[in-house]
């Protein structure tokens, strides 16, 4: 037999991959062994190799198995080859983003959507809600809104890229919840604890920070009931009426949805919660009401509302 036809075992251990990692790649994706030695199993070849080698190499990177797979078969050029990019053609531009964010990127332009929910995933899975809003979604997010802003193109692609990122954050899952301590019209409701009741303001139709928002508490055993896009204020008074949150977060993009009458609306109540968070920027931070709080990322109103939760949590003991 000759030297260089290698078995699986051996290029499985000149990998540091699984051998049923190798058949995946082979049934899925192709990649398998191509020589024939008589008398014996299939047997990868040089070629074979190195082709693996560039699957290892960009899955390792982040970039997902059925596109890695594309690159190693030499269909596609490489996408770690261009970092920074200008983003123009059909592209996104994503900066400095790693190269799960120009999968993802890539993965849009395509409208490839099980592409993009398997690249959002497995950040979500790897490092976690805020890496990857922070590193991988929000770079292609403002991306596709550079190319709106340039060329009123894209549209197609801000909304299956924004359906994509929907599906991933709601399905993140966290650990179990504690019991109910909160209060509602009805007496102390049994939906896990007071937590954070989110919602967009009215017509507001951003709601994609808050559902990272809503996936990140949930990851951390924090409550987060969100009403999403488009909230009328008689809807949020209601809402914070009915579940006695121990945070009401509200989101404006653009001052044309930044109704400051919401926000007070959010505090007149019968039950008024811990924390009235006023997030986005759209809204006039200087001007807010009193006893309404500001703050501009994610990792901080995270910070924000699990500490509220945990003080009503006290108030209500164990
Ligand atoms: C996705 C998207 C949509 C989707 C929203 C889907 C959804 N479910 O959310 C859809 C298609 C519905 C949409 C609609 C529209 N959109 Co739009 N959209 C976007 C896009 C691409 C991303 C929005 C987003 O999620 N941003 C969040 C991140 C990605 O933005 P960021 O700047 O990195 O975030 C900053 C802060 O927000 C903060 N932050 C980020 N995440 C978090 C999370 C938390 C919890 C906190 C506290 C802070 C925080 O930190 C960052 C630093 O300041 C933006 C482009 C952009 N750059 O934002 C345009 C953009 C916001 N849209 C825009 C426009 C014009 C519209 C439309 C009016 C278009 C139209 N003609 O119909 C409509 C209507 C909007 C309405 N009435 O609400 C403009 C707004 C311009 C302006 N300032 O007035 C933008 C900026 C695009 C552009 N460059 O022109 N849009």
């Amino acid at each position: 037999m000759s030297d260089d036809a290698l078995s699986a075992g051996s290029v499985a251990r000149r990998l540091g991959v699984a051998v049923t990692t190798l058949r995946t790649w082979h049934q899925r994706y192709g990649l398998g062994p191509t020589r024939h030695v008589k008398g014996h199993h299939r047997r990868y070849s040089r070629e074979d190799l190195a082709r693996l080698e560039v699957m290892r190499r960009l899955t390792a990177e982040g970039v997902s198995p059925a596109e890695a797979a594309q690159w190693a078969r030499g269909n596609a050029a490489s996408p770690t080859a261009e970092p920074g990019r200008a983003g123009g053609g059909h592209t996104i531009a994503v900066g400095t983003a790693g190269p799960a964010a120009r999968g993802l990127a890539r993965a849009a332009v395509r409208l490839d959507d099980l592409a993009m929910r398997e690249i959002i995933e497995r950040g979500l899975r790897t490092d976690g809600v805020i890496s990857t809003w922070d590193r991988v979604v929000r770079p292609v997010l403002a991306g596709v809104g550079d190319r709106y802003a340039a060329t009123a193109g894209f549209v197609e692609v801000e909304h299956l890229l924004s359906r994509c990122v929907s599906a991933a954050f709601a399905s993140v899952t966290g650990p179990a919840l504690p019991a109910a301590v909160g209060h509602s019209a009805d007496g102390p409701h049994d939906g896990g604890g007071p937590g954070a009741l989110l919602a967009c303001t009215d017509e507001e139709q951003h709601s994609l920070p808050l559902e990272a928002l809503a996936a990140a508490l949930v990851e951390v055993g924090v409550v987060a009931r969100l009403l999403g896009a488009r909230v009328p204020a008689t809807a949020l008074a209601a809402a914070v009426d009915r579940t006695g949150p121990a945070a009401v977060v509200l989101w404006s993009h653009t001052p044309a949805t930044a109704d400051l009458g919401q926000l007070r609306v959010a505090r007149s109540g019968r039950h008024r919660p811990v924390l009235v968070l006023a997030v986005g920027p759209g809204w006039p931070v200087t001007e807010l009401p009193d006893g309404v709080r500001h703050c501009a990322d994610l990792t901080d109103a995270v910070t924000l509302c699990r500490s509220a939760d945990r003080v009503v949590a006290q108030q209500h003991g164990p």
